[in-house]
């Protein structure tokens, strides 16, 4: 009798253990995103993309500088974004700077009248001392000088991530019926800064996936309704396609849309193609009052994207440690059976 009760709290535990482990694969999310990364990070600089977002209610594109840490709690949060909006048919997008240790501080603004998921569209970040400029299609839509410009002094990485955020506020109203969706992206340029110069150190035109620069991710954060999928970080036809699909259907079947707008970037340091740059107008940008947007902190949040290799770690070996606690316990399980067994008169 006593070895009975023994071995029935025995077998509770040993199930509640064992049934917590059997959950942690089926809490992956049924969404799939994706996000791409530079791991060598840039102090100051020029980051130029040329994309075309995706539309869709509850999704953004983004194309962000972040340093990397600044979810850990004891990092300064040092980020700066552009974030594409695939609402009200992908006509707006928000500039963003994200700092503080603790409790962050945001300066949101929203640029609207573009049509970002219908061609494909340059987005810039310049970041220099003390000074960031967004500019659309060559021209600035935002200058933020000193305040938290002067706060962004680590070195940053270049990261493109295409999620969708669990704020309807914020982004819109989330329904998967929408399903799959991408944004699509021609090329990235990075400048390095030095004397009140930007010099070209790389162009990636996609033409393949280097893996030599560019790390996909594999993790998520509390505020994603989706994972972060490498499958769905796909290069085809010279084009690089990022895609947010159901579980089990992550990849990319179809054919990019062609970029027929300019080939380079509106830099100088391109001149053949520089002036048709500026071709494709788009909208000035018209700061819609970003107190509009709800700015509390969960909107915050999920503005920001607490993506790091720390978290990849962290659900890598969850699933790891599962496997071998399973059958550890499996084990240990079969062996108390066993020794049971073998006393029983
Ligand atoms: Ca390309």
């Amino acid at each position: 009798m006593r070895r009975g009760v023994f071995s029935l709290k025995l077998f509770t535990l040993l199930a509640s253990i064992i049934g917590a482990g059997w959950l942690t694969p089926a809490q992956a999310k049924p969404y799939k995103g994706a996000e791409i990364f530079v791991a060598d990070p840039q102090l100051y600089g020029k980051f130029v993309i040329r994309m075309q977002a995706a539309k869709g209610s509850g999704v953004i594109s983004n194309f962000f500088l972040w340093k990397d840490g600044s979810e850990m709690e004891s990092i300064f949060w040092e980020e700066v974004d552009v974030e594409v909006f695939g609402k009200n048919n992908a006509t707006s997008w928000q500039s963003n700077i994200i700092t503080g240790l603790g409790s962050k501080d945001y300066s949101e603004d929203v640029h609207g009248d573009g049509n970002f998921a219908d061609q494909y569209h340059t987005f810039t970040i310049e970041w220099t001392p003390n000074q960031v400029r967004w500019l659309v299609d060559g021209k600035v839509a935002r200058t933020t000088a000193g305040g938290q410009a002067g706060d962004l002094v680590s070195p940053a990485q270049v990261r493109l991530n295409f999620w969708p955020p669990d704020n309807t506020a914020w982004v819109g109203p989330w329904n998967d019926n929408i399903l799959p969706l991408h944004m699509f992206v021609n090329w990235v340029e990075l400048y390095s800064y030095s004397n009140g110069q930007f010099e070209l150190e790389w162009r990636d035109d996609f033409d393949y996936f280097d893996n030599g620069r560019w790390g996909k991710a594999d993790w998520t954060f509390a505020e994603n309704r989706a994972d972060f999928s490498p499958n769905n970080a796909i290069v085809k036809n010279g084009y690089l396609i990022l895609a947010m699909t159901r579980e089990g259907q992550e990849g990319y079947n179809g054919t990019p849309p062609t970029d027929n707008g300019p080939i380079a970037s509106s830099s100088t340091a391109r001149s053949s193609s520089s002036s048709a740059a500026s071709s494709n107008q788009t909208q000035s940008s018209i700061a819609v009052s970003s107190s509009s947007q709800a700015q509390s902190s969960s909107v915050t949040v999920a503005s920001s994207l607490p993506a790091s290799s720390s978290s990849s770690a962290d659900s890598g070996v969850s699933l790891g440690a599962f496997n071998l606690w399973g059958l550890t316990w499996l084990l240990m399980l079969w062996a108390v059976a066993k020794v049971s067994k073998s006393r029983k008169p």
